[in-house]
């Protein structure tokens, strides 16, 4: 039959097997350890011959691994692009090796690689949104006469880290109330979070609230908070996404106040968008995670379920 791939993008035949790569971008935190299982757990019932990579961190060696996998004869790609530049010439290199690419959690500079052209579709959240949601939460939440943020940014060049900062720093700037003193970046490490916040302490030593872009800078700025004798829940309101096992319990301590969800179980999404792809089916450029909200309200009926 006549496949409906869009002009351009490379064919997918119908099997009942692929040989998939997935090209991670580090093993460091407990989102990112979720979503590599949730490849591994997807691959028999989608019938994946998966070969998967550990970039440790490193762009341009998940570059090389991209490379390798179509040395190998890969016939589809799923990339998780750690930063938003460095890995466009992956992409290019698949879609010139004729291999489908889908974007999974992250995504590459929109103005150089373009979905629908160089690759099929980003599966993800919404980071933006993500960003809204945390400051429309704090801005109703918040008791404080004025409220004095510090910003504990994601992996610098990361669509997440660009996007969250973008979500979060234009709604909040909707009421005179806050004013963002700091934002740096923690690599989206839970250590590196714990030592910004204690430097950005140092130097605001008036701050009240902390927004870090994801869980796991959360938890480090609450232990060097505490390590400072602050009491974050009580005079320190800490905001963030992911929803990790960790931040579920830190705000059942009271320590947290809330944390966006952005899933890390692309597994079944993947397999699902693969396939109809596969069966000629034309994939939107953008299939969005749903993302739910975690507060002292809900966080002991979802922690079973956090990772
Ligand atoms: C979001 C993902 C981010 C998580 C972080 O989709 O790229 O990377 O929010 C992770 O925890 O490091």
């Amino acid at each position: 039959s006549s496949m409906a791939f869009a002009e351009g993008l490379p064919p997918l035949a119908q099997q009942d097997t692929y040989k998939v790569g997935f090209a991670q971008m580090e093993s460091n935190n407990p989102w990112r350890i979720a979503e590599s299982k949730s490849f591994v757990d997807t691959a028999e019932s989608c019938g994946w011959e998966l070969i998967s990579t550990d970039a440790a961190g490193s762009a341009a060696k998940q570059v090389a691994d991209v490379e390798s996998m179509i040395a190998q004869g890969i016939d589809v790609l799923f990339l998780p692009p750690r930063e938003e530049k460095p890995l466009i010439p992956a992409v290019k290199r698949a879609q010139a090796a004729g291999i489908p690419t889908f974007l999974v959690d992250r995504s590459v500079d929109p103005a150089a690689a373009v979905a629908g052209v160089d690759f099929v579709a980003f599966l993800g959240s919404d980071f933006i949104k993500q960003g809204q949601q945390v400051a429309e939460w704090t801005i109703a939440n918040f008791q404080g006469e004025k409220g004095v943020i510090v910003e504990l940014e994601g992996t610098t060049g990361s669509s997440p880290a660009n996007d969250r900062r973008t979500g979060f720093d234009d709604a909040i700037a909707a009421d005179p109330r806050f004013e963002i003193v700091a934002s740096q970046t923690g690599d989206f490490a839970r250590d590196m979070g714990r030592q910004v916040m204690e430097t950005l302490l140092q130097a605001h030593p008036n701050v009240n609230i902390v927004y870090a872009h994801n869980d796991e800078m959360a938890i480090g700025a609450i232990k060097a908070l505490e390590l400072a004798g602050r009491k974050p829940g009580e005079d320190v309101l800490v905001v963030s996404i992911d929803g990790t096992r960790d931040a579920l319990q830190a705000i059942l301590d009271g320590k947290m106040g809330v944390t966006v969800e952005s899933s890390p179980f692309f597994g079944p999404l993947a397999c699902d968008t693969m396939k109809r792809y596969a069966a000629g089916e034309t994939i939107e450029p953008w299939v969005q995670v749903s993302d739910r909200i975690f507060t002292i309200d809900n966080a002991a009926d979802n922690i079973d379920a956090a990772y």
